[in-house]
C-alpha cells in the first residue's frame, strides 16, 4: 500500500498488501470458522488485513466498505449478507480503481465487471443434495411426508440458492410437501423459535430442512421440549458440516448433512495478491464439498478442524 500513515486514514507505504475485509456477522459456527480462515490466513500470506464485522446489517456493510475506499486499500473483499443492493457501492470501489472479491456469497449485479471475482459453493447444489436424500429416504413410503424448512437470511444468496435446490429435488415426488417455511436467520434463537410455532401449528412433521446446522440445533431444543425424538420421529437434514453439526449427526439427532466448507481463506489471500499483481484470474471459483451420514460424521469428528 502506498499513503502516509501521519493522515491516520491511510495505510503505512511498508510494501504489504493491504485487504479490507466486510464480514456478514458472527451468526453461526460457519461464520465463526469462516473468520478465523481468513484472518489466520491473512496474518501468514503477509496481508495486512482490516477486519470488519457487520452485524448481519447491509447498511453496515455499505459503511465499511465506503470507510475501505477512503482508506485506499489495495484490494476489497466482502461476503454480502443479501445478494440485492450493491451496485452504487460497487461502482464507487470501481471508480476508485479498488478490485473487488465476493467471498462466500453472491450479488445479482447485472454488471459483472463490478467484482473481480466470486469465490464460494455451490448453494444450489448443497439444497439438491439434501433433497435427493431425502427422496431416496422415503422411496418406500406410501402416505404423504410432512416437511418444515428453516430458511436462512432472507434474501441472502443461500437461502434463496438452497430453497431452490432442494424444492427442484423433491418436485418429482407428489408426497412429499414442504407444508411450512420461514426464515430463522441462520441461528440458533431463530431455528428454535419458529421450530417451536412449527411445531404448534403442525400436528404432523415427518421431516426438518434447515439452511444451516445452526438452526437445526436450535430446533432440536424445541423438538426435545414438544415430547418428540429428533432423528426418529422427525428426520432432520441441514447444511454445513460444522463440529456441533457433525456431533448431533454422530448422535443420531440430525440424519444427514449437505457440506458447505468456510476454509476459504487460503484461497481468497491467494487470489488477492494475484489481483493486485494484476493478473487474470477466473471470475468463478468453486468450493468442492461432500455430504455425511452418521457413520461418515463419526468417523470425520475425531479429524474436523472446525
Ligand atoms: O451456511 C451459514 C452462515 O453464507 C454459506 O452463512 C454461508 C452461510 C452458512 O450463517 O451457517
Amino acid at each position: 500500500a502506498c499513503g502516509n500513515s501521519d493522515t491516520g486514514d491511510k495505510a503505512a507505504d511498508d510494501g504489504k498488501i493491504v485487504l479490507g475485509f466486510s464480514q456478514v456477522g458472527a451468526e453461526s459456527g460457519w461464520r465463526t470458522a469462516n473468520t478465523i480462515s481468513i484472518k489466520e490466513s491473512a496474518t501468514k500470506a503477509g496481508i495486512e488485513l482490516k477486519f470488519d464485522d457487520a452485524q448481519q446489517k447491509q447498511e453496515n456493510q455499505i459503511k465499511a466498505i465506503r470507510n475501505f475506499i477512503q482508506q485506499k486499500v489495495d484490494v476489497i473483499a466482502f461476503s454480502p449478507v443479501v445478494e440485492s443492493g450493491w451496485d452504487t457501492v460497487l461502482k464507487e470501489a470501481k471508480d476508485a480503481k479498488i478490485p473487488v472479491i465476493l467471498t462466500d456469497r453472491a450479488v445479482d449485479s447485472q454488471d459483472t465487471s463490478l467484482y473481480k471475482t466470486f469465490i464460494g459453493s455451490d448453494f444450489v447444489k448443497e439444497g439438491k443434495l439434501a433433497g435427493e436424500w431425502l427422496v431416496k429416504e422415503t422411496a418406500a413410503a406410501t402416505g404423504p411426508v410432512n416437511i418444515v424448512e428453516l430458511q436462512g437470511t432472507t434474501g441472502s444468496a443461500p437461502a434463496n440458492d438452497r430453497k431452490k435446490g432442494f424444492a427442484d429435488a423433491i418436485a418429482g415426488s407428489p408426497n412429499l410437501k414442504v407444508i411450512a417455511s420461514q426464515t430463522g436467520d441462520f441461528t440458533r434463537a431463530g431455528g428454535k423459535a419458529v421450530m417451536e410455532q412449527f411445531l404448534k401449528a403442525n400436528p404432523k412433521i415427518d421431516v426438518l430442512f434447515a439452511h444451516n446446522d445452526d438452526m437445526g440445533l436450535g430446533a432440536l431444543e424445541a423438538i426435545t421440549a414438544a415430547g418428540k425424538v429428533p432423528g426418529k420421529d422427525i428426520k432432520i437434514i441441514t447444511i454445513d458440516a460444522v463440529k456441533d453439526g457433525m456431533q448431533a449427526l454422530a448422535d443420531g439427532k440430525f440424519n444427514f448433512i449437505a457440506e458447505c466448507s468456510p476454509l476459504l481463506g487460503p484461497q481468497l489471500m491467494d487470489l488477492v495478491k494475484r489481483v493486485k499483481a494484476g493478473e487474470t484470474i477466473p471470475t468463478r471459483i468453486l468450493t468442492e464439498e461432500g455430504t455425511f451420514t452418521p457413520e461418515q460424521a463419526k468417523a470425520a469428528l475425531p479429524t474436523r478442524a472446525y
